[in-house]
């Protein structure tokens, strides 16, 4: 929490974002994510609405430091070194001298990037260091200031067209902390007379934007970011300036003032319940988006197939970043995995591309639900034992359930009622032909089926249910953000300032009637005792110690008497309300 406040109030130096936690907050450094309407059908937007999938990178002279400065390391993203470690800027520009990225390949990356079944590549031109990674009037370039002198940007982009995928620029057009003027920059040109934005956005910004867009050919993609409290009219200059040049190009929400054709969510936010729209999560590999030495932290095959089928699954497209190191490779491990994962992707590209968000509007306890035409791919990342696969209020007639095994075979499996719910059967299938990165079940109807989407609560996996599905009556349902590390965002969905008769409740559709293990996902401070009850009248309650942060505590055993719809609260019988927030309620059946 105190390192959000310290990001925030970083972030508000620089580019005159609000120091506090509230979401408008973010709305202020990610930019307004309202987005411009009729993009969504259009021939323009076609790649990224049907894409679902991309590959971001950071790259830059950061990269060359890789999280290093002297003899401290920096933990946190690695692009914000300069900043955070207060590294001296004349320093910091001379490390140009050094830079000398000599193993780069744009084929070798492009081919990491298509083998890991992402459709377009977006790179960091400018971040927000000041330094361009591409051939520019400005001297603070690749090409003119360092030993290396290629343009790295052209040969990117000149393999991605001849790749067949689609590329595009990040550029940070507010925050630039060497560009005199700039947000975070000096406050005073070197001839010692003040500096402005407007004099940085016409000196550098403007004339660097126009030849990104005069200089690369066609552009997928132009990607503005943390635009904080930057003027209208300068947004707006900019955004002609892409429409003009690159009328093809697809703006992200982070240019601000509503000037975006798709919403850009948080950092690193994959969310819980499908989302309207044109949009896209970015994510990285890692911890950091650029390279940094010590950041093992990696996203492994599973996991990242896991995030592109969540995302797709909530409707949306997942942007997953990469940082090569200052020689210019991509680490081995990131692009193991990102090829690991793509093989499935390729085995079953239905599941990804072209895909529609899942019917039930949220994941599965056992995996995600996407859709093609009257096709339902159910991915499963988590077999129960018994490989049996539930889902709950289908409405419509299922014309086949086909388990997809690794070998390229597919086997038909049995499929069962149980009461209002469907039961799908892969005990019988050879466990050894299933990837073990997913299992994927593909469900055909003849007509797209009704779905009642009520959560359910499956028999034989348990179940988590997050408050952002609850109804709150008597307490506050909010967001809360904070980062793990300087720049790694996480973020929760709680139900906090409880009122003596606040509850958070949901509406549930159980498969099986029995004994239930509930468990809480809270903290707070000391000894709470928080109660749940049932529709039918039962109630438990129980004390359990309380962390600053989130952890499940169990509550105790309850039992549904019957299948089907009911409705499960929660409140706090004693503890302070005001520092106890829950987020999540977990059933587990009893065996
Ligand atoms: O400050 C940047 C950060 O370095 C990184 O580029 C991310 C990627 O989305 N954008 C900003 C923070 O949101």
């Amino acid at each position: 929490m105190k390192l959000t406040t310290a990001y925030l109030a970083s972030l508000a130096l620089v580019s005159g974002v609000l120091p506090a936690l509230a979401e408008e907050s973010m709305d202020q450094m990610w930019g307004d994510r309202s987005t411009k309407s009729g993009v969504e059908t259009s021939e323009r937007a076609a790649l990224f609405r049907d894409g679902n999938y991309g590959m971001f990178m950071h790259w830059g002279l950061y990269s060359h430091l890789g999280g290093q400065w002297k003899d401290k390391t920096f933990y946190g993203i690695g692009e914000w070194i300069l900043r955070q470690m207060h590294i001296p800027r004349e320093e910091y520009m001379n490390l140009a001298r050094e830079f000398n990225p000599s193993e780069f390949s744009a084929r070798e990356i492009v081919r990491v990037a298509k083998e890991a079944g992402m459709k377009w590549i977006i790179i960091t031109s400018k971040h927000h260091e000041g330094f361009a990674m591409f051939k520019s009037k400005h001297p603070f370039n690749i090409v003119d200031a360092t030993p290396f002198a290629r343009d790295p940007m052209k040969e990117l982009a000149d393999e991605c067209r001849a790749a067949g995928l689609g590329f595009g620029f990040y550029y940070s057009h507010n925050q630039d902390w060497t560009a005199p003027g700039g947000s975070g920059g000096p406050a005073k040109n070197d001839d010692g007379s003040p500096a402005s934005f407007d004099q940085y956005f016409k000196e550098k910004c403007y004339p660097q934007v126009d030849e990104i867009c005069s200089n690369y050919g066609e552009l997928a993609y132009v990607w503005f970011d943390t635009p904080g409290n930057m003027p209208a009219e300068h947004v707006k200059a900019l955004a002609e300036l892409v429409r003009k040049k690159q009328p093809r190009a697809m703006l992200c929400s982070r240019i601000g003032h509503g000037m975006g054709d798709y919403e850009s969510l948080g950092d690193m936010e994959v969310p819980l319940k499908n989302h309207d729209g044109l949009w896209e999560t970015c994510d990285t590999t890692n911890d950091s988006w650029s390279y940094a030495w010590y950041d093992q932290n990696w996203k492994d095959s599973k996991e990242v197939l896991h995030r592109v089928v969540s995302t797709v699954g909530r409707g949306g497209t997942y942007l997953l970043n990469v940082g090569p190191d200052g020689k210019g490779r991509i680490p081995t491990k990131a692009a193991g995995y990102l090829v690991e994962s793509g093989k499935w992707i390729k085995e079953h590209p239905g599941v990804v591309y072209g895909a529609g968000p899942s019917p039930w509007g949220h994941a599965q306890p056992w995996g995600d639900v996407t859709r093609s035409g009257n096709t339902l791919n159910l991915v499963v990342f988590d077999w129960p034992t018994d490989r049996m696969i539930y889902l709950s209020g289908i409405d419509g007639d299922i014309a086949g359930a086909t388990l997809c095994a690794t070998d390229g075979k597919r086997v038909p499996i049995p499929v069962k009622r149980v009461g209002g719910w469907t039961a799908f059967d892969a005990s019988a299938a050879d466990a050894a032909t299933v990837s073990s990165l997913a299992g994927l079940i593909e469900v055909s109807f003849a007509k797209a089926p009704k779905i009642d989407a009520t959560l359910g609560i499956h028999p034989n996996i348990p179940t988590h249910l997050s408050c952002e599905f609850a109804r709150v009556r008597d307490a506050t349902y909010k967001r809360i953000n904070w980062m793990e590390k300087f720049g790694e965002w996480k973020f929760a969905l709680q139900v906090a300032d409880w009122k003596p008769d606040g509850t958070a409740e949901w509406d549930v559709d159980v498969a099986t009637a029995g004994d239930y293990h509930v468990s809480l996902t809270y903290k707070g401070e000391g000894r709470p005792v928080w109660s749940v009850t049932t529709s039918e009248g039962l109630k438990i309650q129980n004390q359990q110690a309380a962390t600053h942060v989130y952890q499940s505590y169990p509550t105790g055993v309850i039992r549904f008497s019957k299948p089907g719809k009911h409705r499960v609260a929660v409140s706090l019988g004693e503890g302070n309300p005001n520092k106890s927030s829950l987020e999540a309620i977990t059933f587990t059946p009893v065996r």
